[in-house]
């Protein structure tokens, strides 16, 4: 009677803990950034519906194994403690057929993929459209348009319903390219192209991530989508894009953030490029344009001022590991995590605040 009692209890602690996970499973919020099931484009449906299919012939043969697992170990329980089972060796034609059903149900889902892969993997596009290169670096995305004459990062920004395809590379590990709801992931490898499209005719922000671990700061490499109303609209910001910035004000603060910016004492200009300026390093983002963007330092921060300031008065407490922090340290000595005076951090704020 006591070991009956411990069974139930067993029973009753695996029916809250299922009960638990599908409840968890709940949690999420109704839109996902980042689900590739609820998809914004022709290729991530076809994911999403490949996805369901195999899922549900999967779950066709779990409760078909499983049931049967159960209905066998109930019906054909040891009744007493004497009892033994009839005892079998071998069945040719029950295990030719266990071993050829799902070698063909395999096969199936097999064409399947290929045919999905077919009609919109990475290097099938549907078409030529508006050509991008596209680098990872560590750890933030850079987007270059017009053949490399406007570079930006952490936004790739495209006009609805045309085909962008884009030229993969890196020039230190490997990462991968991925915007789950708009395109399937592909990998950027050094010394190697790869090449991949995204096409949606749905204008919006889509979320995308690094998806190839490559360093601590690997989870905060992100980008985003930035797919324009209408073509128009995605022009205008390329002409934009394309232009040099505003010259700030003789004697204002930002002035004087151009001056600090680009005196080589700082550092800067060995990685950064500021269009019409002596800043032309390609080691970090081109910040021509940085005031258009909305986030920076790999998506990981919204772009306003507060965070801007904090960026730089302490690149390496914001994003540790990174290699600007690594190299501005020589600043300060004393206080390498903060190698820029406040009023420095001030004038570079309003400069960088005015880069439209
Ligand atoms: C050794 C190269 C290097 C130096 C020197 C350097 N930076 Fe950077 N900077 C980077 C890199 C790399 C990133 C991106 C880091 C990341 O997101 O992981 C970055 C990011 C930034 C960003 C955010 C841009 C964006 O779109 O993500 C700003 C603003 C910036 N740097 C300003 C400065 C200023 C001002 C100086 C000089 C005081 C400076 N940097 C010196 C390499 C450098
Ligand atoms: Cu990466």
């Amino acid at each position: 009677m006591r070991l009956f009692r411990v069974k139930w209890n067993r029973w009753f602690a695996g029916l809250i803990i299922s009960l638990a996970f599908f409840a968890l499973t709940g949690c999420a919020s109704e839109y996902i950034p980042q689900n590739f099931l609820q998809s914004n484009s022709r290729a991530a449906q076809a994911a999403a519906d490949l996805f369901y299919w195999i899922f549900w012939v999967a779950t066709v043969i779990f409760i078909l194994v499983e049931g049967l697992l159960v209905y066998f170990v109930l019906r054909y329980q040891r009744r007493a403690p004497e009892e033994h089972p009839e005892q079998y060796h071998g069945n040719t034609r029950l295990e030719v057929t266990w071993t050829l059903i799902p070698a063909l149900i395999l096969v199936v889902v097999f064409a399947a993929t290929i045919r999905t892969m077919g009609e919109t993997g990475p290097t099938n596009p549907p078409g030529e459209g508006i050509k991008i290169d596209v680098f990872g670096h560590q750890w933030w995305w850079e987007m270059r348009y017009n053949d490399g004459q406007v570079s930006t990062a952490s936004e790739l920004h495209m006009p609805p319903n045309q085909v962008m395809n884009i030229t993969l590379r890196s020039e230190n590990v490997i990462h991968s390219f991925w915007v789950p709801r708009i395109m399937g992931k592909t990998d950027t490898m050094p010394g190697h192209e790869n090449v991949t499209w995204l096409m949606t005719d749905q204008p919006g922000t889509y979320d995308g991530q690094c998806a190839e671990f490559c360093g601590t700061q690997h989870a905060n490499m992100l980008f985003r989508v930035i797919v324009h109303n209408t073509p128009e609209d995605f022009q205008t910001w390329l002409r934009n894009q394309s232009a040099p910035p505003v010259e700030p004000a003789s004697g204002s603060l930002a002035a004087r953030g151009k001056e600090i910016i680009t005196n080589p004492k700082y550092f800067c200009t060995t990685c950064h490029t500021i269009q019409g300026t002596t800043a032309v390093g390609v080691t970090g983002p081109n910040l021509t344009h940085f005031a258009s963007r909305t986030c920076f330092a790999g998506c990981m921060f919204e772009n306003n001022k507060e965070n801007l300031r904090n960026w730089l008065s302490s690149p390496g407490t914001m994003k540790p590991g990174n290699i600007m922090a690594q190299v501005l340290s020589q600043l300060n000595p004393g206080d390498p995590l903060h190698p820029l005076k406040p009023d420095e951090v001030e004038a570079l704020t309003a400069y960088l605040e005015s880069l439209r």
